[in-house]
């Protein structure tokens, strides 16, 4: 008789980990738990999405080797000069969501107007295919980001369906591709990291219910557009430049990639604040409401944190006119944005 030891002893002793949480699992397990009558559509969505994330890691992994690095001669709808991953990230998230045959509706900060597949898809996703592109050439991490929208009732699929405030999104997310690629998702349940095992292949979950802490000396913003910043910011960013009581007389520290998804990562992960602040040249500043600011704001206020434009309403609620609308953001802890509030002329 085999004495009845538990049955993972033996990989315990061993300490191989024989239960791993892939995210193809994790999605069909949320879907299960959290909306037992759902027809599947979003998870099979996120499940084409994934191998998207995965084939553009892949050849972000190999631009070095096969030239794929530098800028293809083209430029975007915005006007910003394409890098060659700019444009085949672009063509590899189209084609990933067109055979998904579950999106009805794309919009691409790549291209100038939204695009409308064929057949019977209900949802419509916003993306930013290789976002922080302009750093690509210096080995800086790049990122995915996506948010995406269950079409309106009764559409048929129009720029109707994105025209909506970021409270209507039903999943956002991003994928940082560096040294390996580290995928951040909600579906309105909280926050969940994942990390590619290239061996694997697969999304494995490393960071669950994952939580922004409630404070911390860290801020992130480009300070060269200072000259033309309100004078309230102005402010608000040399007062972190001063001893803090609460620091023993340290200041804040200044952390900024250049890159969203690498600044929001680490502000996830660690605290802090970021900023792009609206400011008096660009009137919005840089950053896009559907594809960054939306996605990176249902995150923030997921994982307990905030996201705020200059004024300080709630970036969610904005409802934006245009598909590549800017607009000012303030996203991070919320002992940080609450102490950035208190700067905001009434
Ligand atoms: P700046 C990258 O081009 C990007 O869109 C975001 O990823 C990043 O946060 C921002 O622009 C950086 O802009 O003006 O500081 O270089």
């Amino acid at each position: 008789m085999v004495d009845q030891q538990p049955h993972d002893t033996v990989s315990k002793q061993m300490d191989v980990e024989t239960d791993i949480i892939t995210l193809t699992r994790f999605i069909l397990q949320e879907q299960q738990k959290l909306a037992p009558n759902a027809t599947g559509e979003l998870s099979l969505l996120l499940n084409s999405m994934q191998f998207a994330f995965k084939f553009i890691a892949h050849n972000i992994r190999r631009a070095e080797l096969v030239n794929l690095i530098g800028v293809s001669g083209t430029a975007n709808s915005t006007g910003d000069v394409q890098k060659k991953l700019d444009v085949i990230g672009d063509e590899i998230f189209i084609n990933a969501m067109k055979s998904s045959n579950n999106v009805k509706v794309l919009v691409s900060e790549e291209q100038e107007d939204l695009i409308i597949f064929d057949g019977s898809g209900k949802y419509a996703v916003c993306t930013d295919p290789i976002d922080g592109s302009s750093n690509i050439d210096a080995g800086v991490s790049v990122g995915t980001i996506f948010g995406i929208y269950k079409l309106r009732e009764g559409s048929e699929g129009s720029i109707n369906d994105v025209l909506r405030r970021g409270t209507e999104m039903v999943a956002a997310g991003y994928t940082m591709y560096g040294a390996s690629a580290h995928l951040m998702l909600t579906t309105g349940n909280g926050v969940n990291g994942f990390t590619l095992d290239t061996q694997l292949g697969e999304f494995i979950l490393t960071q669950p219910s994952l939580k922004i802490p409630y404070e911390k000396a860290i801020y992130s913003v480009n300070e060269g557009n200072s000259y033309y910043w309100p004078d309230y910011v102005k402010k608000y960013i040399e007062d972190l430049k001063k001893p803090q009581e609460k620091l023993k007389g340290k200041p804040y520290s200044a952390r900024y990639v250049g890159s969203m998804v690498a600044d929001i990562h680490r502000t996830l992960l660690y605290g802090g604040v970021f900023s792009y602040p609206a400011d008096t040249k660009s009137k919005n500043g840089k950053l896009r409401i559907l594809y960054e600011c939306f996605p990176m704001a249902m995150l923030l206020e997921q994982a307990g944190g905030k996201a705020i434009n200059d004024k300080g309403e709630r970036i969610l609620e904005i409802l934006p006119k245009g598909i590549h609308d800017k607009s000012g953001i303030w996203l991070g802890s919320t002992g940080e944005i609450e102490k950035y509030i208190t700067y905001i002329p009434k």
